[in-house]
């Protein structure tokens, strides 16, 4: 393979060091900023439950400028219909992309992951709308009582998709087999566009891993030398997960599609709480969040506003 040293597991990670197959080597100073990343909608919640999630364009929008004045980098990005039902609709995707590059200096990264009664057809399709950055799910997880289907055959169409449309993939890792998948699918396709592999441990999924800092610690040991790693926490495992992931070098993502509520008691109004309070706790760590244009040099995501 090709890309041996890539996927061989060293052991070593956080030094901010890349080395990611590409034929050079950068250092890049990383481990005195945390990259934080808002997913701010999901595609489970339900609006008439969770009146506050942002499902227009215009609630995207505002939360995006909140959430960027926050501290935030990047946007994960699932939209919604005009019933708020989630949708993979290309107009709706593009519309979203330009309305957010326009407002807002935040990568946009749009899910491949959708809901779990997209078709892997539509999922793809998502790519045509020519975000910064996408989500690329490293293997089919139970999901509550779905199943969130990524099997061998789209991951690898997805992947080399993103790589002939020069889009940056975030490898999304819902379990810990799901590591050895990318190890594979780096050492068959080779490196990402932008050079540079960042994954996000999603944890705490009822039927993924759990969202605690023994497995937050299994997880980043699966991971190939030299990536970068942020992590989330669904529900109550946001706060263990944040905490974990700060003190072991690693990068936040938070918002409203993975946890609901501030404390027990206390739900969340506006995603921008969120994404200050995962600013704070970085501040207090000593690694203050990243500023977009940083992150893009970090991840490899060209300007597009150019
Ligand atoms: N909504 C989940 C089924 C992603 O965005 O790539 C999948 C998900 C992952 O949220
Ligand atoms: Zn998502």
């Amino acid at each position: 393979m090709a890309r041996s040293a890539e996927t061989r597991n060293t052991g070593t990670r956080n030094t901010g060091t890349r080395n990611t197959g590409t034929g050079s080597t950068k250092t890049r100073s990383t481990g005195h900023q945390t990259l934080i990343t808002v997913a701010p909608t999901g595609a489970e919640a339900d609006k008439s439950a969770v009146p506050t999630l942002p499902v227009t364009l215009d609630e995207l929008v505002v939360t995006a400028k909140e959430c960027q004045a926050a501290g935030a980098a990047v946007i994960h990005v699932h939209i919604r219909d005009e019933a708020a039902r989630p949708t993979l609709d290309r107009d709706r995707l593009g519309d979203t992309v330009s309305a957010l590059r326009e407002s807002t200096d935040l990568i946009v990264q749009l899910s491949t992951g959708g809901a779990v009664t997209d078709s892997f057809a539509a999922r793809l399709a998502v790519l045509e709308a020519d975000p910064d950055a996408c989500s690329l799910t490293c293997g089919t997880v139970n999901f509550g009582d779905d199943v969130f289907a990524n099997p061998w055959s789209f991951i690898k169409e997805l992947y080399q998709l993103t790589q002939d449309r020069r889009i940056v993939p975030e490898f999304e890792l819902f379990d810990l087999g799901q590591a050895a998948t990318l190890h594979r699918l780096l050492g068959e396709f080779g490196p990402p566009a932008g050079g540079h592999v960042h994954c996000d441990l999603v944890m705490g999924v009822p039927g993924g891993m759990p969202g605690d800092v023994a497995t937050l610690a299994a997880a980043v040991a699966a991971l190939p030398a030299g990536v970068t790693w942020s992590a989330t926490g669904i529900g109550r495992t946001t706060l263990p997960v944040m905490f974990g992931a700060l003190g072991a070098g690693g990068h936040l993502r938070v918002g409203m599609e993975d946890t609901l509520s501030l404390a027990r008691g206390r739900p969340v109004t506006r995603n921008a709480e969120l994404v200050e309070r995962a600013a704070e706790l970085a501040r207090i760590a000593q690694r203050p969040p990243m500023p977009a244009a940083d992150a893009r040099a970090f991840l490899g995501v060209s300007d597009r506003h150019a």
